[in-house]
């Protein structure tokens, strides 16, 4: 929370300083926004774009002939070679971005679809992207550039109508003695971090944030060391800029999220079922920071499908540009915007807006879902001119493609599975939407098949319907779980179709901090209860598997399996990651 305090009462001041004062208590008075309402665009929004920019993109993947593997980071290229300050600081001397320009860079973003852009005002190599009275080492002091991209890009983005937020590298700084990274130059042992923190860090946040307008996301990387300095991090941006988002990688990675919502590893795709805000960032080749030699470039129908899978998951997608030195983007990457951009014209009403689909990932494509609509993606066209949408068990309206409304698709079902009659040619060659029309919200079939009493299965995160305060998330460190459960109203449940009787031992896997020790969990099969005691695993989430004992499955048509902590705790019980049964060892005979 900000501190809101409303100043004492004062008399016998000028007018002016009167007004000012006036104005300021007024905003002060101003409640800070809520996380909910702070969210409320990037929910809507989906799709941004990501630019790494700097030094990094004047070497271009090489220095003195060593060359950075293709596949590896290009901005990463003063560490990976040990390139000395000095050294690196020559080549940062000659970054000129003559062809820079703010707005078409924004022009081409907003072609694409994309909502918001991210610049890196400055990566871990420390040089500034903007004009810092901090540090003498940004693009107009030390390059002698005599433009600003940080406040080119704002304007540019404000007049675009897209809104405009800065990466700062927050922990990592291989320029400054004291920033954390460059132990080649800098003695690891005689580095004072807060020196860094209280000379560079901060106060540079602090210029992004009060120079340029309205920043709407700083995206942190490398996650801070201590929560006490992640904290002073979120005062900073909830102080001079209330609305602004804090991405999730401000704080430790292993420990709770602190910003506003989680971010995926780099590249990062979840398996799905999360329940909670996040993003991933992504490259179009394999780099962040120009290169030369990548040219590893997906194509639109690559980056189509990975959108629409990381929406259909509930997601934003960060897509990254790497601009060369002179401010040029790569041919091959504003190509493939473009084109996913033409897609977008016509489809982006499947992606804007829309939450996470219910529906797994079909042979045909996948699904995003707004309201009582579920638009299908179709990436393969089935042979037979038929979709089926497997598991979904709502009464279909309608279905029309989206690309062409009026043209209304015949509807059946075989089996319980909705049929679309598809027309004749797919209207897009990487993805043709379908929108249906839905009797309510989307739902689908949780039912888990047992297949026979002779193999094991596990009933994960993924596949569980959690209720009350339980909840699917991210684990910082590329794991999933359940958590944020506190007590028997919070659950999570599985429906099983046992087609063989059998005996099964029960295992549970979690992590758990400290506070949970002695709590107790319990498990019910069918009616059946399996009781559990939690013994913490420490701060990270070193995940364990701990046994529960044997229950014994019927046959019985559907069975329900249900987990929830046995009391009231107050705290999180267990970061869960599943329940695994496997066969006790003989068959039963029923
Ligand atoms: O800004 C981009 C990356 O530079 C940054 N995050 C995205 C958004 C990032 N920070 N840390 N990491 C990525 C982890 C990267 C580690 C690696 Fe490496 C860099 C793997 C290969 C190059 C360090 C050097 C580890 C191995 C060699």
């Amino acid at each position: 929370m900000t501190k809101r305090q409303s100043g004492p009462a004062r008399t016998g001041r000028g007018v002016a300083l009167l007004l000012c004062l006036a104005a300021s208590a007024a905003a002060q008075s101003k409640p800070a926004p809520t996380q909910d309402q702070r969210m409320e665009w990037f929910r809507h929004d989906k799709f941004g774009m990501f630019i790494h920019w700097g030094p990094y993109s004047a070497f271009a993947g090489e220095y003195k002939g060593q060359k950075v593997p293709v596949g590896t980071e290009a901005e990463w290229i003063m560490q990976r070679f040990n390139i000395p300050v000095a050294d690196y600081r020559e080549t940062a001397r000659g970054m000129k971005p003559v062809k820079f320009d703010a707005e078409a860079w924004v022009a081409l973003a907003k072609a694409t679809g994309m909502k918001y852009l991210v610049l890196t005002a400055k990566h871990h190599d420390g040089f500034a992207m903007y004009r810092s009275t901090v540090s003498k080492y940004n693009l107009l002091d030390w390059a002698k550039f005599d433009r600003d991209p940080v406040q080119e890009l704002s304007a540019a983005c404000q007049k675009a109508g897209i809104r405009f937020g800065v990466y700062y590298s927050h922990r990592e700084d291989w320029d400054h003695p004291d920033g954390f990274g460059n132990n080649w130059d800098y003695d690891r042992t005689k580095k004072n971090f807060e020196r860094y923190l209280d000379e560079k860090s901060k106060p540079q946040l602090r210029e992004l944030l009060s120079r340029y307008g309205p920043i709407h996301l700083v995206w942190f990387d490398r996650g801070m060391d201590t929560p006490q300095h992640t904290q002073q991090f979120i005062d900073i941006v909830h102080e001079l800029q209330p609305n602004c988002l804090i991405n999730g990688r401000v704080g430790d990675y292993g420990a709770d999220l602190m910003g506003d919502y989680q971010n995926m590893n780099d590249n990062g795709m979840p398996n799905g079922g999360l329940q909670e805000d996040w993003e991933t960032p992504q490259t179009m080749n394999t780099t962040w920071g120009y290169s030369k030699f990548d040219q590893q470039w997906k194509t639109p129908g690559e980056v189509i499908h990975r959108m629409v899978e990381i929406v259909g998951k509930g997601g934003n997608y960060l897509l990254n540009i790497g601009p060369m030195a002179d401010g040029t983007i790569p041919s091959p990457s504003v190509a493939t915007l473009k084109a996913v951009g033409a897609w977008m014209q016509i489809n982006g009403e499947s992606i804007y807006g829309t939450v996470a689909s219910p529906l797994t990932a079909q042979p045909w494509g996948r699904s995003t879902v707004k309201g009582n609509k579920v638009f299908l993606h179709v990436f393969s066209w089935p042979a037979d001119g038929i979709l089926r949408v497997q598991g979904l068990t709502n009464t279909v309206k309608a279905a029309y493609p989206l690309a062409a409304p009026s043209q209304k698709l015949a509807l059946s079902r075989e089996g319980g599975v909705p049929l679309v009659k598809l027309p004749a040619e797919p209207l897009d060659q990487n993805d043709t939407v379908i929108a249906l029309e839905l009797d309510g919200a989307p739902r689908a079939e949780p039912l888990i098949v047992v297949q026979g009493s002779d193999v094991g299965f596990d009933l994960d995160y993924l596949a569980a319907v959690t209720s009350g305060k339980a909840v699917k998330r991210f684990n910082r460190s590329g794991k999933f779980h359940i958590a944020k459960w506190t007590g028997p109203a919070d659950s999570a449940t599985w429906q099983l179709l046992v087609s063989q009787a059998g005996e099964y031992e029960v295992r549970i896997r979690y992590s758990a901090r400290a506070e949970s020790n002695g709590a107790g969990f319990v498990v019910n099969i069918g009616g059946q209860t399996v009781r559990g005691t939690v013994s913490g695993t420490g701060e990270g989430y070193e995940y364990k598997t701990i046994d529960l004992g044997r229950v014994r499955l019927p046959k019985t048509g559907p069975l329900t399996v249900k987990l929830q902590p046995a009391a009231d705790t107050g705290h999180n019980l267990i970061f869960f990651q599943a329940l695994e049964l496997s066969p006790a060892g003989h068959r039963m005979v029923e």
